[in-house]
């Protein structure tokens, strides 16, 4: 296997919407460049990228594929992102390790419109379509000034002819356009524009390639993947228009010995360091470790230091990846990509270096998980393996959390959607062999109090022998939200023992973790123990817990109870025209907005909702935004349930716990 140098390498991740059609791009461009044999289709499951048996099920990227093929000496290597918004946090890795980013949109003319419509005039096409969908042959190109006509065979072949006479005239005036743009780039070329009228195409070209590199200019090609149309323009762009890692220059990071900030070369002589943007969890190979070397070179069967954990990590054979196939290589210098496995500590977004010249490179910051699921096994007995497969499952997708809700003692598996959890659910059936059922999970409520009064709860008993005798008074009172329980000793003249009195406690911490109105833990209240009676004999620590436990339901009963629900924190980004639907169906869940602004060409929509009105969120998201919304939440305070709504909770949390609950609703 080749090794590139670093200038000769294109990293490039294709970026979009969810299946406006990267995958079928990255397939057309693998075919064109002979990387491939054949031209793979999402629809019969035949591409190199989208391998995973889900995906192929689902026809649709769950996640980040990489994949090669050279293209006039140049490596070209292809990150495929998925588009759904459930899976975004995959192709933010996969941009983190790009040096560009080809978007791909649906329909050329359309999509000129619109992005010149958010971008300006810096979106400028590089070639324009000869004719339109099924009647799309080729492409006239605005650089070369020559036309492509393409074989009818999705063979990717095709014949330099003139431009035709029906697109001449737009051909020229786009060509106008853009040799303008390019003048305007750069001061000499402006010159030298005014001068002649035009620019030599020689200057043209170069202004053209560092306009681009410079972010002055966005080009535009139009392609048709499935039938193989136009691709060679776009392969031609990526290798003369697009930065090679020699282009983006030094790389920053951190020198974690000296804590200081340090820089790397891009450059094969410097000190090795690379950077793992991912990691596949391969029930049979084990674990799968993606990186880009960042500088040096990178030898297979080697010794390298990962920074992050300051452990040596042992490296087997260096592989490139295909899709899912492995080819070994000797060594990958600096810009390249690759994989290694059976790295034993290694995880997604360490930093592995030389050792004698440690850095560190930021890891890519996920976004917290949207979504929670309650899952259950199947099979009783199942808990430690579901436990185990998830933890796999978790090196591979950093989104994903697995905990036990203290209150509820559910299981809980956290992601960004609906469909992400359902694709986790789908690996572990068929990865390890263990079912769950998904369900939404309990809503952790508490009670509380509204108002204050006096308790007295008094236990006695007296059967033969040794009775039982406790008794005590209490005033009880609310407490703001947030301060959970209180419990003051006022107790003057001994009327309780001391030693009895940590009983008194325990008892009321007991009963509070049962509620009064529904059974939900009862919070942010105080407890001021201020009287009571013993008797030498017949008194004990049971005796006073049971008081405890008596006086704590009498005042608890006279304080006007409630119950408290969890209200999230939700951000939802979604497209500018869904803004106005989404807030509208925010208010229908209880919502309370708290601003709304715009980031890029999306609306971040900000607002209070409480989680009972969020569970199902995620699906109907997807359904009002057609995939492209995405949203996160996180746990903002507790705040009272709606008189209207409460009874029903109350009825279906007793039915529940039987007759577990204490108080009368
Ligand atoms: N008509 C038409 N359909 C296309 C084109 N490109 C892709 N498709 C179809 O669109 C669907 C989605 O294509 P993909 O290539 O999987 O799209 P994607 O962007 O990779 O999708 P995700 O990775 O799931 O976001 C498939 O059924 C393709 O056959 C195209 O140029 N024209
Ligand atoms: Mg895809």
């Amino acid at each position: 296997m080749k090794v590139y140098e670093p200038s000769a390498i294109r990293n490039v991740a294709v970026v979009g919407h969810g299946g406006c059609g990267k995958t079928s791009l990255v397939s057309a461009m693998l075919f064109d460049m002979g990387a491939v044999t054949r031209l793979g289709r999402v629809d019969d499951g035949t591409t190199v990228t989208d391998f995973d048996p889900d995906e192929v099920e689902r026809r649709i990227s769950l996640q980040t594929a990489i994949a090669y093929g050279e293209w006039r000496k140049s490596k070209v290597n292809l990150l495929d992102a998925p588009g759904y918004a459930n899976f975004l946090s995959e192709a933010r890795s996969a941009l983190r390790v790009a040096d560009a980013a080809l978007r791909e949109r649906a329909s050329f003319l359309r999509t000129l419109e619109s992005l010149q419509g958010a971008f300006g005039r810096s979106v400028v096409p590089l070639a324009i379509p000869l004719g339109e969908e099924k009647g799309f042959v080729g492409v006239a190109d605005l650089v070369t000034e020559k036309a492509d006509v393409y074989a009818d065979d999705q063979s990717g072949k095709f014949q330099a002819v003139d431009v035709p006479a029906e697109v001449k005239d737009a051909a020229a005036s786009w060509r106008e356009k853009l040799v303008e743009m390019v003048a305007e780039s750069n001061e000499d070329l402006m010159e030298e524009f005014f001068d002649k009228g035009t620019l030599p195409q020689e200057d043209f070209v170069r202004g053209l390639r560092q306009a681009v590199l410079g972010g002055r200019i966005f080009p535009v090609l139009p392609a048709s993947s499935l039938r193989n149309v136009g691709v060679h323009p776009l392969l031609d762009a990526i290798v003369d228009l697009l930065p090679s890692p020699v282009d983006r220059g030094e790389v920053e990071g951190t020198d974690p010995v000296k804590k200081e900030p340090a820089t790397r070369k891009p450059a094969p002589e410097a000190p090795f360091s690379a950077f793992v943007f991912k990691t596949v969890a391969d029930p049979h190979a084990g674990r799968i470790t993606l990186f880009r070397v960042y500088s040096g070179t990178f030898k297979s069967d080697t010794t390298v230091h990962n920074a992050i954990r300051d452990v040596a990590e042992r490296v087997g054979h260096l592989e490139l990846l295909q899709g899912k196939t492995q080819t070994p290589v000797p060594e990958l210098m600096a810009g390249d990509l690759g994989a290694v496995a059976k790295l034993k500590e290694t995880q997604t977004g360490d930093t592995l270096c030389d050792k004698a010249h440690p850095i560190v490179y930021e890891p890519v910051v996920f976004a917290e998980p949207a979504t929670t699921f309650a899952i259950e096994p199947k099979t009783r007995g199942d808990e430690d393996k579901i436990s185990a497969a998830l933890h796999r499952l978790m090196e591979e997708d950093p989104v994903l959390r697995l905990s036990v809700d203290g209150q509820t003692h559910e299981m809980l598996l956290s992601g960004n959607g609906q469909l992400h959890i359902e694709v986790v659910v789908g690996r572990l059936r068929k990865r390890y062999k263990v079912e769950v059922n998904l369900k939404k999970p309990r809503i952790p409520y508490r009670e509380t109090i509204k108002g204050a009064a006096e308790g007295h709860g008094r236990h006695k008993k007296q059967t033969g022998g040794h009775g039982q005798f406790g008794d005590c008074k209490i005033r009880m009172k609310p407490l703001p939200r947030g301060s959970d329980f209180t419990f003051v000793d006022d107790i003057f003249g001994g009327s309780i023992p001391k030693n009895f009195i940590p009983a008194v406690e325990k008892g009321i911490q007991e009963a509070r973790t049962k509620g009064f109105v529904a059974g939900y833990p009862m919070v942010d209240f105080q407890v001021e123990l201020y009287d009571g009676q013993y008797h030498d004999v017949d008194s004990s620590k049971m005796s006073f817990k049971i008081a405890g436990s008596l006086d704590y339901k009498d005042a608890v009963a006279k304080c006007r109870p409630t119950l408290l629900e969890p209200i999230m924190k939700v951000e939802i980004s979604v497209p500018q025209e869904y803004a106005g639907a989404v807030m509208g169906d925010l208010s229908s869940r209880r919502g309370r907005p708290q601003g709304m602004e715009p980031r890029g060409s999306m609306q971040v929509i900000k607002a209070e909702v409480p989680l009972a009105e969020m569970l199902s969120y995620d699906a109907e998201l997807t359904s009002m935004t057609g995939g492209r919304g995405s949203y996160h939440m996180e746990m903002s305070h507790y705040d009272e349930v709606p008189g209207h709504l409460q009874d029903k909770i109350i009825a279906t949390s007793r039915a529940e716990r039987g007759g577990e609950v204490q108080g009368e609703a």
